[in-house]
Parts: structure tokens; C-alpha cells; sequence
């Protein structure tokens, strides 16, 4: 069992091996804890049974992205399913998210952009402390614009920084601005890229800082949305700041993700796709079936990664 991060102070929970650090005290008073948005309540579901053994929880935009990479994790860690039957959606009744288990890996949707994430986030953090997992890594693979890499790339973020970017995620409580540091785990980045093959993969991927903001059009600095009230030498000018900040890439989820990971004391990892250069363009006109492809370039590292701690050599 992992070290828990300074200033963790842990009493009753060190007592039967919790891993997570900094949630609300309060979680055990609630009779039960209803989990909405993901359908589920620890009255109706034995959490240590159904989510006992979970450790990797996989997370990316789209329930059928989510789906089909529990097929392909099922194949690659090598587990059967009866072939009469298909993997249920276990998020189903809160009719938000798509959520499906394949042995130790959890993979849920998050939709798109920090709220939606964080609401998924305080709901899977709440059920893997209700099921009493130890140590769960939480990766989100996903798309994004690149920086001054080929598309196709594939980007692993050592820090999430906002649209100002400050490496803290601001979240408003009582009409206050509270700020959450961004940093991920650096080790875990490194382990995932090292299950890259630079001999064989036919993509590259790279590390580096990640700007998360709050739209895609005028927060990423589009020229292409509905308004448009800068320049494109503006555009070009602030796209070159970021990449002056070390900033590969720029999507919309990881500062939630990073910031509430690192509150519980959970090691996590962000896996992006580059579906374009951003110094070349706005519109997306890559062909679905090279955007397909695409997808299963994270999921491809990640698959790997899992396989290695599960069945070390
Ligand atoms: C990447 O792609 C989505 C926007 O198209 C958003 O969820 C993100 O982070
Ligand atoms: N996702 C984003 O948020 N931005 C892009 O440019 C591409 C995907």
C-alpha cells in the first residue's frame, strides 16, 4: 500500500487499509448514499461485492468509446464473457453515463468538459470507497487538439493548466473561489509511455502539460465558432505562448480530473489523441475512419500498461 500524501490525516480509515485521503467525513452517515447520476445506492448495491475487486478505473468521453474499449481491455487481460451474452451498461438506471466492468477494470463516460467529469469523479470516488478498494489508478484516455504535434500523436499530460494558464482548477463554493492543484503523477505518465514501441507503433507520443478549458471554440482560441471576436494573428500569438509554456495539447476534462484524483490520493493519468494540429487549423476534416483509428491509439497504450501490473513478467 502506497504512502499517503503529506498532510493526510488518517485515523479510523488506516484502520482497515483505506487508500484515499481528504473525503468528506461525512460519507458514512449517509443511509444510504444515493450515487444519482450513476443509478445506484449503497442500500440496492452491495458495493464491496459488485466493485470489490476494481483496479483500474478507465474513463473517456463517449459511453460507446467506453463500451468498445471494455471489449477490447476483456480480450487483452484475457477474460471471456458467454458469447450469448453482452456486457451490461451498470449506469443505466441514472440514464447519464455509461459505465461497464470487466474483471479489475471499470470503464465509464464522462461527457464532455469539467462539470460533467467531476460529477462522474465525486460519484466513482464515492464507490470505490464504498466498496473499499485499495489504491484504484483512474486514467482518462480521450481526444485533443495538438500543439505543434502530428495528429495522431498520442499525449500524456504531466499537468493540467487552465485557460489563464494557472496549474490550479477553480471550483466556486459560497461564492468563493477555491483553487485545487493540477499536477498528475508523474510516474504512471512515464510507465504508460514507456508501453509505447517506437520500433513498431506507427504513432509517436509525447509528455508534457495540458491546457484544459471550459469550451471548445472561443476557449481553445478558434476562429471557427458561432462568435469569433479576436484576430487570427491573436489566435497564432496565444497558441504560441502556450507552446512556449510547454503546453502539447489542449482538451477539456483534465483539470477536474487531475485535481480531484489528487485530492483522494489517487494516482492517475491523462491519455489524449491528437485529432489535429492546432497551428494548422480549427475544423476537424480528418476522415472517421482515420479518427477511429485514432481512438485506439490510448487505448492501446493503455491496454498494455494494465496487462504489465496485472501479469508482471
Ligand atoms: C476532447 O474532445 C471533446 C470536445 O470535442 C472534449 O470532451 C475533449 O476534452
Ligand atoms: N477536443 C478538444 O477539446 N479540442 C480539440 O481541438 C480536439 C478535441
Amino acid at each position: 500500500v502506497r504512502q499517503m500524501k503529506d498532510g493526510c490525516k488518517k485515523k479510523d480509515e488506516e484502520e482497515d487499509g483505506c487508500t484515499f485521503c481528504g473525503l468528506n467525513p461525512c460519507i458514512k452517515c449517509l443511509n444510504p448514499d444515493v450515487l444519482y447520476h450513476l443509478g445506484h445506492n449503497t442500500d440496492t448495491t452491495d458495493f464491496p461485492k459488485v466493485f470489490g475487486d476494481v483496479k483500474f478505473v478507465c474513463m473517456g468521453g463517449t459511453p460507446g468509446r467506453m463500451e468498445a474499449f471494455a471489449y477490447y481491455i476483456m480480450q487483452e487481460i484475457g477474460l471471456k464473457l458467454n458469447p450469448a451474452t453482452k456486457l451490461a451498461d451498470m449506469a443505466e438506471a441514472g440514464k447519464r453515463y455509461g459505465m461497464f466492468k470487466v474483471g479489475p477494470v471499470l470503464c465509464a463516460s464522462h461527457g464532455m468538459g469539467c462539470p460533467s467529469i467531476s460529477i462522474l469523479l465525486h460519484e466513482l470516488i464515492k464507490t470505490m470507497y464504498h466498496a473499499k478498494c485499495k489504491d484504484p489508478v483512474f486514467i482518462r484516455m480521450g481526444t485533443c487538439g495538438g500543439l505543434g504535434v502530428e495528429p495522431g500523436t498520442v499525449v500524456i499530460t504531466t499537468e493540467a493548466v487552465s485557460g489563464k494558464l494557472e496549474p490550479v482548477h477553480e471550483i466556486v463554493v459560497h461564492g468563493n473561489s477555491v483553487l485545487h492543484p493540477s499536477q498528475l503523477d508523474e510516474g504512471l505518465a512515464n510507465e504508460i509511455k514507456s508501453c509505447h514501441d517506437p520500433r513498431t507503433d506507427k504513432f509517436d507520443v509525447v509528455i508534457g502539460r495540458t491546457m484544459c478549458a471550459h469550451d471548445f471554440y472561443e476557449g481553445q482560441s478558434r476562429l471557427d465558432g458561432a462568435f469569433c471576436e479576436y484576430t487570427p494573428d491573436a489566435k497564432m500569438a496565444f497558441l504560441e505562448q502556450l507552446q512556449a509554456q510547454g503546453v502539447k495539447n489542449i482538451e477539456m476534462e483534465s483539470l477536474a480530473f487531475a485535481a480531484l484524483t489528487s485530492r483522494a490520493n489517487i494516482r492517475s493519468a491523462v491519455v489524449c489523441v491528437a485529432i489535429l494540429n492546432r497551428l494548422e487549423g480549427d475544423q476537424i476534416t480528418t476522415p472517421h475512419e482515420i479518427l477511429s483509428g485514432f481512438d485506439k491509439r490510448p487505448a492501446t497504450l493503455i491496454a498494455r500498461y494494465i496487462r504489465k501490473v496485472l501479469y508482471p513478467v
